[in-house]
């Protein structure tokens, strides 16, 4: 699969948390006897109030799961207070402010009080049990705080990521029906001001029922205020008690949604439960990074990303960990910044998604070699399929070599890690992710639905339950079920295509369906397709993917004007500004070519496969194109393709 050599497990790593004779034992035995195995590790990793009734029950027809039904657990509790005795003065979290002159250190201790000031600011503002509260952070610490003191009262987080716009934001408050929502003023990312309380303000014109908009000062810029309904952080968690009773909450209470897009309709509120969620993110953290007592560990994620909640907060936290947050850019004030931060902090564990390695290769090693990173001793990436070359370069050039790649495959459905290679288990292979994690029984099928024995390539998808999968789309169950659990009867479809080689190593080739991957952004092409003919000149649009450099992925838009209407660069830019302000600037198209027409078959349905082919400049490849109402269509658009 690859023509790059096998990298074995270093020396090292020979004393990991799981060698390779555990690794093999323990996932036979997480297969065979799942209920005995997860009983087992949900004992060692968490601490319980009350015993579960049942380990698991499942049904991947009616797309239902249950973990742990009956056990009484708080995940603020698992993430801060019972690590107190050991921990109260160690640091929980290192704060890294996008300007280099900006750190702070919270230490586990700190972090119980500041949860506790803000679940009691939280009640005092009548948030209860089962609530839904909306984050829409920068990356500073009361993001974790805010997301903790949810947990710790039994409310249920909802975090937007901060880059999406005022309109995302209202979509995704009004359909979770959030009541309160935790804002900054401003976030800070690159030297450039985010204006988070602006954008909040125009969601929250359609939001009637947010009672409550807590705003976090972290720039004093000017802000519009509405005494009714904005409470200035300081102003109310400041004067609160910093104890809080942890809310006994059951295993399968609600934890938090998060949104994320699919190959249709409107982003879908991905719904995640407390004890198999924290289960995993807890394990797969200390396992996959061979997490050590003391190590400082870096996750570049925004916790607006279901990567930030896992593996920023909730897995390292319930470990005990130290975990960086880090507020900026890895391009700000340079292109040196992430190593820089290695060196200040220490960092022993980087956790990264391949196209920021690909932006930091583009510039060259010596950003990266000026540093020392003699503190490194663990490389991560998550997101989107790494390609070998860079793959090569982040181990030889940022890692000196030493340094075991984990590349992680997941989703926001599965919850935490599902391939992942262990480091001191599992010998490297640039480009894979390697193996399935404990308890994960994978498949691939072909198109008929025929599972594939032995080497082969086909649709990925799961045959059993695991602890963190997702379990329900937001007030849409049946969604939950159309999505993940029709296309094929019995199995949990990832929407991802993969191949497995002769040792059994999976290799994942990216989405088979019409979600993209921008820059490690998942994306519908339906919601860029859905903003585009939100223009009056515009009568259809449609959207794919195609290869870019840095990015993975880049967004490729075929646009019909009206009968009429002339292209012109105004309009083009037009579209570009329609994008950002219905979803946000991840969503810019990188080309838009005018199509006075789009090839359709005869029933009326838009052959994407085509315009798949043209962006990609595939143009030998086009395949049949008999079966189109007016195959002259396809033509013209290879005739004006751009470029
Ligand atoms: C965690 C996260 C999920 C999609 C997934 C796949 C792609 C994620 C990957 C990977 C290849 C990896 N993906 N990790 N592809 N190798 N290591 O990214 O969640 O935002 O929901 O995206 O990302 O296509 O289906 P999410």
């Amino acid at each position: 699969m690859s023509e790059f050599p096998t990298h074995p497990v270093p020396a090292n790593f020979k004393d990991a948390h799981i060698n390779a004779e555990q690794y093999q034992a323990m996932y036979k035995r997480s297969i065979d006897d799942p209920e005995g195995f997860w009983g087992e590790k949900a004992t060692e990793f968490l601490s319980w109030e009350q015993p579960w009734d049942k380990v698991m029950e499942y049904d991947f027809v009616k797309g239902t799961a249950e973990w742990f039904a009956g056990g009484k657990l708080n995940v603020s509790y698992n993430c801060i207070d019972r690590h107190l005795p050991e921990r109260a003065d160690q640091t929980a979290l290192i704060w890294e402010g996008d300007d280099p002159a900006d750190s702070k250190h919270i230490t586990y201790g700190e972090l119980k009080d500041h949860v506790c000031k803000l679940a009691n600011a939280l009640k005092a503002r009548g948030v209860k049990r089962g609530d839904r509260v909306c984050i829409y952070m920068p990356m500073i610490p009361e993001a974790a705080y805010a997301m903790l003191a949810c947990t710790r009262i039994g409310a249920v987080h909802s975090i937007v990521f901060g880059g999406f716009s005022p309109d995302a934001l209202k979509d995704r408050i009004q359909d979770s029906d959030c009541q309160t929502l935790i804002t900054a003023d401003e976030g800070v990312r690159g030297g450039r001001k985010v204006p988070l309380k602006v954008n909040a303000d125009k969601a929250l014109e359609s939001c009637p029922n947010v009672h409550t908009c807590l705003v976090v000062k972290r720039t004093g810029g000017d802000v519009a205020w509405n005494d009714d309904r904005d409470v200035w952080y300081g102003d109310l968690v400041d004067a609160q008690s910093s104890d809080c009773e942890p809310e006994s909450m059951d295993a399968e209470d609600p934890l938090f949604i998060l949104y994320t897009s699919g190959s249709t309709g409107k982003p879908k509120g991905v719904l995640h439960t407390t004890g198999g969620y924290l289960l995993q993110a807890s394990m797969t953290f200390k396992y996959a990074f061979d997490y050590r007592e003391g190590e400082i560990y870096w996750c570049t994620a925004d916790v607006g990303w279901v990567t930030g909640h896992s593996y920023i907060v909730y897995g390292p936290l319930a470990n005990g960990a130290i975990t960086l947050m880090f507020e900026g850019v890895p391009t700000y004030p340079d292109a040196g910044r992430c190593w820089e931060i290695v060196d200040k902090h220490q960092v022993n564990t980087f956790y990264t998604a391949p196209t920021a390695i690909r932006a930091l290769q583009a510039v060259g090693d010596e950003p990266v070699t000026r540093s020392s990173r003699a503190s490194l001793r663990l490389l991560g990436t998550v997101g989107e399929p790494i390609n070998p070359e860079a793959w090569e370069w982040y181990h030889r050039v940022v890692g000196d070599g030493r340094c075991p790649i984990i590349d992680t495959w997941w989703q926001t459905e599965t919850g935490a890690h599902m391939i992942t290679p262990l480091p001191g288990a599992t010998p490297l292979k640039p480009g894979s992710a390697t193996m399935p994690f404990f308890g994960v029984d994978l498949a691939l099928l072909n198109e008929d639905g025929s599972e594939i024995e032995g080497a082969g390539a086909g649709y990925l998808v799961i045959k059993a339950s695991w602890p963190s999968q997702i379990r329900s789309v937001y007030g849409d169950h049946q969604r939950m079920v159309d999505t993940y659990f029709s296309n094929y009867p019995g199995y949990y479809f990832t929407g991802d295509g993969a191949s497995r080689d002769e040792d059994g190593y999976y290799w994942i080739t990216g989405r088979v369906d019409d979600v993209l991957n921008v820059s490690g952004h998942r994306m519908g092409t339906a919601e860029v397709e859905s903003a585009l003919v939100l223009h009056d000149d515009i009568a259809e649009a449609a959207v794919v993917g195609f290869p870019h450099d840095i990015k993975g992925q880049g967004i490729y838009a075929y646009v019909t004007p009206m009968q009429g209407v002339e292209p012109s660069e105004e309009l083009r830019q037009e579209l570009i500004q329609l994008c950002v302000k219905e979803i946000g600037p991840i969503a810019k198209p990188d080309i838009i070519q005018w199509a006075p027409g789009l090839p359709k078959t005869r029933s009326g349905k838009i052959m994407r496969r085509i315009l798949r082919k043209i962006a990609e400049n595939e143009l030998d490849s086009l395949g049949d194109t008999s079966t189109l109402a007016d195959p002259s269509v396809v033509d013209s658009l290879v005739e004006n393709r751009p470029g």
